[in-house]
């Protein structure tokens, strides 16, 4: 399988095959981490980390291999009025919806991948998918952790599907990208100091992400001005010589007018501003249900609180 990119009209992505032998190797992977105290012990990561797991589906047991694909994910930034003034923000790969299916997918996989009618695939939720990537040859790591594959940087999604169709095995050294070696941008510009020298894997515990992606209080560690994106954070990936091409594709989301900015950082919904930003900011996810807007809230506050004044 030397071609390796499908592009439809609009959409880039690449993929890799690897085989079924090896799920006991990946598991090992992490399992060896977790034995050398490798991994951060807070409670919310181990469960994101929980239910992960390298084996063979119960609906596939005769799966041959794992496809990983890397959907060219960009950047994105939305202006939200207030006091008269704009505030750019940041929407980063990940917190939005591409319009990718879960059908387009599958399609992309039978039709453009596999090619051959009749074998089955099913979608692998519960693996590590940045080591698939970096196992099948189809990315590499960065000092910060993220997959970076050619074209892409580290602007993608991953996704990895098993199926019964015995594919070409890329099984491939796991190995940094050069440009790191000497590179030291990304732990300069983490505000959390997540990112260290002494242990290759992040302080998942330290990460910004960790915690403006879920409801409640930011620990107070956490400095007012560690802020930078609406959800996550942009700041080991903005500035990475890696991204330099792909940063200049950020794309843009209309404007949130100065009446549903205040609305936002007030607090106060109803279904026609969900309406109104659920179409804005493409599906992103706190602008889905009641129970997620509160985190909007939180977040644009953090953003823009300190630049204005909302008392007027
Ligand atoms: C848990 C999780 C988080 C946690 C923990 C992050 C982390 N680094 O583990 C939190 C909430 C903090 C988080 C944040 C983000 N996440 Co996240 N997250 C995940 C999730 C669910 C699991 C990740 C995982 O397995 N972690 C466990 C660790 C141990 O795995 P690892 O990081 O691959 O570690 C390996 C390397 O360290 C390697 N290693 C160890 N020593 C050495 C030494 C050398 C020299 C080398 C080369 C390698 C190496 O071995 C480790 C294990 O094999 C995945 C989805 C999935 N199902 O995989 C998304 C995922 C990793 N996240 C993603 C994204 C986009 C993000 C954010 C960028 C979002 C944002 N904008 O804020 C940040 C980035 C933070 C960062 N710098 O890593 C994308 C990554 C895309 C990419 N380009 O890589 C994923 C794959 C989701 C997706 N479907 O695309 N995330």
């Amino acid at each position: 399988m030397d071609s390796m990119g499908v592009s439809s009209t609009d959409r880039v992505y690449k993929f890799r095959a690897l085989s079924v032998d090896h799920l006991g190797e990946l598991q090992e992977c992490i399992d060896e981490l977790k034995r050398a105290g490798k991994l951060s012990s807070h409670r919310i990561y181990r469960s994101y980390l929980r239910n992960k797991k390298f084996e063979v589906p119960r609906n596939l047991p005769d799966a041959k291999s794992l496809i990983v694909v890397a959907a060219f994910t960009k950047l994105m930034l939305v202006d939200f009025h207030a006091n008269g003034r704009k505030h750019e923000v940041m929407v980063p790969p990940q917190y939005y919806s591409t319009g990718l299916t879960e059908e387009t997918l599958r399609n992309l996989i039978l039709e453009r991948i596999i090619v051959e009618p009749g074998y089955k695939i099913e979608e692998a939720r519960r693996v590590h998918l940045k080591l698939l990537a970096a196992r099948s040859g189809l990315g590499r790591y960065g000092r910060n952790n993220l997959c970076y594959v050619e074209g892409m940087g580290s602007l993608l999604t991953l996704f990895a599907y098993f199926t019964d169709c015995q594919l070409e095995d890329n099984w491939t050294e796991m190995r940094m990208m050069d440009y790191c070696k000497e590179c030291r941008i990304c732990m300069s510009y983490c505000p959390t100091n997540c990112i260290t020298e002494e242990n290759f894997v992040i302080d998942a515990g330290k990460c910004l992400s960790l915690y403006n992606e879920i409801a409640g209080e930011f620990p107070r560690w956490i400095g007012p001005k560690a802020h930078n994106a609406l959800m996550g954070c942009m700041k080991c990936q903005l500035h990475c010589p890696a991204n330099r091409e792909v940063i200049k594709q950020t794309g843009r989301f209309e404007d949130v007018t100065e009446e549903e900015t205040a609305k936002i950082l007030k607090g106060t919904l109803d279904d026609k501003l969900l309406d109104s930003l659920s179409r804005k900011l493409r599906e992103f996810d706190p602008t889905q249900s009641e129970d997620t807007f509160p985190i909007l809230t939180r977040n644009l506050g953090a953003l823009l609180n300190p630049k204005i004044d909302l008392s007027k």
